[in-house]
C-alpha cells in the first residue's frame, strides 16, 4: 500500500510509503483520496493525520512522471479532497516537505513538524512553478513577501524559521506521530476552527504588492539570468493576488503545463538526475565502511586553502590551517574572517555563526601538529615539486589511517601519491573557486586509491554540501578538461577575426556566468601560461596552437591581478574594458600566423566553442575518466 490506512483511537493515520522519498506518484495521489474518503465516512473517526514513512514527509511530485502523459487523479484533486474534509486534517512532517509535498501539507488544515524538518517550494530549480496550489496557498498562510522569497529562490526553510513564519503550527518535542495525534485530539476537543487556505485571502493591507513584484522580477532577472521559471512564478503570484483562488490555480496549471516540456525544464530535470548519477560509481557501494572525518587540516591559506577551511568550519568540523610563514598564515586567517564578515553583512549568516565557525579554524604551527587529523587537504602552489614535498612531509606526520588529499587542478595525482609510502590513502579533491560557495567537487581517484578512501570522499562531499563527482586521472580532470578545448577554440576565433569582447558576449548571452577571456583574466594568464608550458612536451606537434595568450604573458598582462590581461581594469574595479593594446597584439599575432582576419558571426562563435566542449565531454566518457572504476 503506498498510502496505508491506520487508526489510533479516534484519529485516522494515513501513512505515505513510497520509497525512496515518498514522491507523489499516481498511487499516492489516489491513496490519499481514498484514505481521506474512508476517514470521512467512518463515524468513529474525528480527525486525520497525514504522515510519511521513513525520513521524508514528501519530496514532491514524481519528477520521473514529468514529460509523460498525465495520469488522473491530478495532485490538485487530491489536495482539494484533503482540504474539503469536514474533519480536521493534520500534516505530520519529518524530513522534507518539498514542492507538491508542501502543497499537500498546505492543503491540510494544520501542520506539525519535527526539529529537523525542512519545507520549501523548489520547483524553479527544475524550471517549473509550484503547480498544485502552493503559489496560491503559501502567501495566504504567511503573507506575500516571505512566500515570494521562498518560491522565487526555491530554497527551503528549516523548522524554526517555518514556525516563525507560521508555516507549521507546532514543533514536535517527542515522537512525531504521537505528538501529531495529540495535536489532532486537541483540535477536536477545543473545536478549533478548520482553516481552509483556499477560502481565505492574501493579507495585503499596507503592502505595495506591485512594487514588491516588480522588485522580485528585477532581482530574479539578475540572480536567475535567462531563466524563465522564476519570472513565471511571479506571474502566478500576481494571478493569486488579482484572481479568485480557482481561477488563479487554473492559470498556474496552464503555465506549469507549458513549462514542463520546455527546453529549460527538460535540461534542469536532466541535470537533477545527472547530479545524482554522478555520485554512483560501479564498484563503490553502500557496503563500504567510510572513515569518520572528525577533524581536518588544510595546507595553504591562500584563496583556495582558506575557502576549503571554511567548508569544514561551515559543516562544524574543526580544521587546522598550515602555511609556510606566520605572515602568510595570518594573512589567510584575516581573509577568512573578512569572508565571514561579508556573509554576516549580506545577511547570509548571523554574527554568532561567524564566531562559531572562526572558532573551529585554528593555526597549525607545523607538520607535527597534523598527527591526529582525519583528513588533510593540500592546497599549496600548483607545482609538482612543491606538491611532492608536501606529501612526503604529510606521510611522515599523519596517522596511518588519515586521508591525504590534494586540491590540484591538473597535476597527476598518481605522481603526487608516489611521494608517500601510502598511495592508497591519497586522493584528489578538486574544489572550485570560491571553494566555500561552488557546489562541484571533483573526487580524483588515483590508480592506487583505496575504495574506502573514495567512499569517504563521497561522504565528505555530502557533509560539506557539495556535488561529488568521481573521476580519473587526466589533464584537467572532467571540468577543466572539458572547458579547455572551448578556451582554445575561443583563442582561434580571436586569431581568425573575432575580438575577446565579442566571444565573451556570445557565451555570456548563451548563459555562462562569464566568457572564456574574462575567466582567463580572473584565473590568471600567468597560470594558463604555466599550464601550457607543462604540456609542451606532450602536445602533439600537429596540434593547432594559438600563441596570442603567451604574448600577453610576455607583456606582463597576467589578468585582473595586474589590472591588464585580455581586458584592462580601472583601479579597484573588476569590470573588463576592451583595450586597444590587446587588439594590436591580436592583429599582430594573426599576421605572424599568416591568418587573414575575417568577420566572424555570433552563431559560428557559439557553435565552435560549444562543440569543442561537447566533443571533449564525449572523449572523457569514452576514456571512462568520468566515474571510473579504476583510473588510467
Ligand atoms: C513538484 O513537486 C511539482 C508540484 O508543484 C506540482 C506538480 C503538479 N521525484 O537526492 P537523493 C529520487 S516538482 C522522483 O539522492 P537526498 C532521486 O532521484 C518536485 N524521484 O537523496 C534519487 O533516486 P536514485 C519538487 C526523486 O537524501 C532518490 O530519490 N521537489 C524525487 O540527498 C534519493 O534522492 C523537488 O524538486 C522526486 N521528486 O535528498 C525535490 N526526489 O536513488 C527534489 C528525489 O534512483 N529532491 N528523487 O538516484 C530533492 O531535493 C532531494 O532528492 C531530497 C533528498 C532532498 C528529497
Amino acid at each position: 500500500m503506498t498510502v496505508a490506512y491506520g487508526q489510533q483511537g479516534a484519529i485516522a493515520v494515513l501513512t505515505i510509503d513510497n520509497p525512496p522519498v515518498n514522491a507523489l506518484s499516481v498511487a499516492v495521489r489516489q491513496g490519499l483520496i481514498d484514505g481521506i474518503g474512508r476517514a470521512i465516512g467512518d463515524p468513529a473517526i474525528a480527525a486525520i493525520v497525514v504522515i510519511g514513512k521513513g525520513k521524508t514527509f514528501i519530496a514532491g511530485a514524481d519528477i520521473r512522471e514529468f514529460g509523460k502523459p498525465p495520469q488522473a487523479p491530478r495532485l490538485t484533486v487530491a489536495i482539494a479532497a484533503i482540504e474539503a474534509s469536514p474533519k480536521p486534517v493534520v500534516a505530520a512532517i519529518d524530513g522534507v516537505a518539498l514542492g507538491g509535498g508542501l502543497e499537500v501539507a498546505l492543503g491540510c488544515h494544520f501542520r506539525i513538524g519535527t526539529k529537523r524538518c525542512q519545507l520549501g517550494l523548489p520547483e524553479v530549480k527544475i524550471g517549473i512553478v509550484p503547480g498544485a496550489g502552493g503559489v496560491e496557498r503559501l502567501p495566504r498562510l504567511i503573507g506575500l513577501e516571505p512566500a515570494l522569497k521562498m518560491m522565487v529562490s526555491g530554497d527551503p526553510v528549516r523548522a524554526d524559521r517555518a514556525r516563525e513564519l507560521g508555516i507549521i503550527d507546532a514543533i514536535a518535542e517527542g515522537d512525531l506521530l504521537t505528538d501529531a495525534a495529540a495535536f489532532a485530539e486537541r483540535v477536536v476537543a477545543e473545536k478549533t476552527p478548520i482553516r481552509r487556505l483556499s477560502e481565505s485571502t492574501i493579507a495585503l493591507d499596507g503592502v505595495d504588492w506591485r512594487a514588491l513584484l516588480a522588485a522580485a522580477r528585477a532581482t530574479a532577472g539578475k540572480s536567475h539570468r535567462g531563466q524563465i521559471s522564476p519570472q513565471r512564478v511571479i506571474d502566478c503570484v500576481e494571478n493569486a493576488i488579482t484572481l479568485p483562488f480557482d481561477q488563479a490555480l487554473g492559470e498556474t496549471i496552464r503555465i506549469i503545463n507549458e513549462l514542463i516540456p520546455s527546453a529549460q525544464a527538460k535540461a534542469l530535470r536532466y541535470a537533477f538526475f545527472a547530479e545524482r548519477e554522478a555520485g554512483k560509481v560501479p564498484d563503490i557501494d553502500k557496503t563500504i565502511t567510510v572513515r569518520p572525518l572528525r577533524s581536518a587540516a588544510v595546507i595553504g591559506a591562500g584563496t583556495m586553502g582558506g575557502g576549503i577551511a571554511m567548508c569544514f568550519a561551515d559543516a562544524g568540523i574543526p580544521v587546522l590551517v598550515l602555511e609556510n610563514s606566520a605572515e602568510a598564515l595570518e594573512k589567510g586567517m584575516v581573509r577568512i574572517e573578512q569572508n565571514y564578515q561579508d556573509m554576516v553583512q549580506k545577511g547570509r549568516i548571523r554574527a554568532e555563526d561567524k564566531t562559531k565557525r572562526m572558532g573551529l579554524i585554528s593555526k597549525a604551527a607545523g607538520y607535527d601538529a597534523l598527527g591526529d587529523v582525519d583528513i588533510v587537504i593540500e592546497a599549496a602552489f600548483e607545482e609538482m615539486a612543491v606538491k611532492k614535498d608536501v606529501f612526503a612531509r604529510l606521510d611522515r606526520a599523519c596517522k596511518p589511517d588519515a586521508v591525504l588529499a590534494t586540491n590540484t587542478s591538473y597535476l597527476n595525482v598518481d605522481e603526487i601519491a608516489s611521494a608517500t609510502k601510502r598511495p592508497e590513502s591519497v586522493i584528489g579533491l578538486h574544489f572550485f573557486s570560491p571553494a566555500n560557495v561552488m557546489r562541484l567537487l571533483e573526487i580524483v581517484r588515483g590508480a592506487k586509491t583505496a575504495k574506502d578512501i573514495v567512499a569517504t570522499a563521497q561522504a565528505l562531499a555530502r557533509t560539506i554540501g557539495k556535488i561529488g563527482v568521481v573521476c580519473g586521472v587526466c589533464d584537467g580532470f572532467v571540468a577543466n578538461r572539458s572547458r579547455g578545448p572551448m578556451t582554445r577554440e575561443a583563442s582561434f576565433l580571436v586569431d581568425e577575426g573575432a575580438l575577446p569582447q565579442q566571444v565573451d558576449k556570445v557565451l555570456y548571452e548563451f548563459g555562462m556566468a562569464m566568457g572564456p577571456f574574462a575567466v582567463g583574466d580572473v584565473a590568471g594568464i600567468d597560470v594558463g601560461w604555466r599550464v601550457r608550458r607543462s604540456l609542451d612536451a606532450t602536445r602533439p606537434k600537429d596540434q593547432r596552437y594559438s600563441p596570442t595568450a603567451d604574448r600577453l604573458y610576455e607583456l606582463g598582462r597576467y589578468g585582473q591581478k595586474t589590472s591588464k590581461g585580455w581586458y584592462r581594469y580601472e583601479k579597484g574595479s573588476r569590470v573588463p574594458l576592451p583595450d586597444p593594446e590587446v587588439e594590436a597584439v591580436i592583429m599582430q599575432s594573426s599576421k605572424d600566423q599568416g591568418i587573414t582576419r575575417r568577420a566572424i558571426g555570433d552563431e559560428e562563435i557559439l557553435a565552435r566553442c560549444l562543440y569543442a566542449a561537447i566533443n571533449e565531454g564525449a572523449k572523457i566518457l569514452d576514456e571512462k575518466i568520468a566515474a571510473p572504476t579504476r583510473s588510467g
